[in-house]
């Protein structure tokens, strides 16, 4: 073969080699949720495939341990800095357990946002609520005062005792009692784990322990199912109303046999959406500082406060007029 040949059949193999290459994408976001199988994180996970299609070039790698715990998420940390990804965005079992492996990725180059569920501010760049905390804390007990004017006995069933997004909840919550809401006696907070086993248990444990109980309110998606299953099974429907922060789709049975009055939410789509906005900004070179406003694209804008922490939206009340509505989109 002439030198010439060589050449043409040199070029023509490299760009065949070329073409066969999958195609791959400039930036890899990871979404790193509580635990894998919660409805709402699959939500989320819509909402971030949402943004990665309309921004262009990035690949979602949704991800989560199995149980809602810190050793589980600290190892998917690790593979994921050995992964060399662009950007972790996670929802966190622990603040504080998380932070030196964090830590470890914004050292190797990788963005690191929390967003749902805190890390403390030396384990990432920035963190994304979805409501205002007080807002969440204030909605979800005035969700049982509604509906009990004369007052009474609650109790909360919380995920596990160290996600900050739901202690940070109930610390507001416990902080508007006496003010606003001073004839509301709330007698015990459980934790179940965001694990629906453990949360049936924990609901059971409390209608025992508390004859009068009035309400139990689940500052989750997973606990609130499990509360108004147990409501729903024990025949206390109209005795024990279940309230808190539910998935509509998944809760709206609930609230059609009466076993809770009615629950809220922010739109979970939405926040996946917007998290990947802010992580995809951060490995593009953004920089997160106090008073700094970055898109989140069609949901809107948000301005970092003095921790680097903003929220996202106010939550939506769902009750018998809207439910099955919402119940279609998520
Ligand atoms: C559960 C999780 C999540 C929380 C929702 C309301 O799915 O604990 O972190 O934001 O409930």
């Amino acid at each position: 073969m002439s030198k010439i040949n060589k050449l043409v059949t040199a070029l023509a193999f490299s760009v065949v080699a070329m073409t066969a290459m999958p195609a791959q994408a400039q930036t890899r976001i990871a979404l790193v949720v509580k635990s894998l199988g919660n409805g709402f994180f699959d939500a989320a996970a819509k909402g971030a495939e949402e943004a990665a299609a309309e921004i262009g070039d990035i690949e979602i790698i949704y991800t989560g341990p199995t149980s809602a715990t810190a050793e589980g998420q600290i190892e998917i940390i690790n593979a994921l800095i050995a992964q060399n990804v662009d950007a972790i965005a996670i929802s966190a079992n622990d603040p504080d357990a998380l932070v030196p492996a964090l830590r470890k990725a914004m050292d190797r180059g990788i963005a690191v946002i929390s967003w749902d569920s805190g890390v403390a501010p030396e384990g990432r760049q920035m963190h994304l609520n979805p409501s205002d905390t007080d807002l969440i804390g204030e909605t979800i007990i005035k969700l049982a005062a509604d509906y009990l004017p004369d007052g009474g006995d609650v109790a909360i069933l919380s995920a596990s005792s160290t996600a900050a997004n739901q202690n940070a909840w109930i610390a507001a919550a416990e902080a508007i009692l006496p003010t606003k809401f001073p004839n509301i006696n709330l007698v015990a907070t459980v934790y179940g784990d965001d694990d629906s086993v453990k949360s049936t248990d924990q609901a059971k444990g409390l209608i025992a322990s508390y004859p009068d109980l009035k309400a139990i309110i689940a500052p989750t998606t997973v606990g609130v199912v499990a509360a108004a299953q147990v409501v729903t099974d024990m025949d206390l429907i109209g005795k024990i109303n279940v309230t808190g922060l539910a998935l509509p789709s998944e809760f709206k049975q609930f609230i059609n046999n009466g076993a809770s009055q009615a629950v809220a939410l922010w739109n979970p789509i939405d926040l996946g959406y917007s998290a990947v906005y802010l992580a995809n900004a951060l490995a593009g070179g953004e920089t997160a500082v106090p008073g700094a406003t970055l898109s989140i694209g069609r949901v809107g804008e948000v301005t970092l406060d003095d921790t680097n922490s903003a929220a996202m939206a106010a939550p939506f009340t769902f009750d018998a007029s809207n439910i099955e509505e919402f119940s279609k989109i998520y």
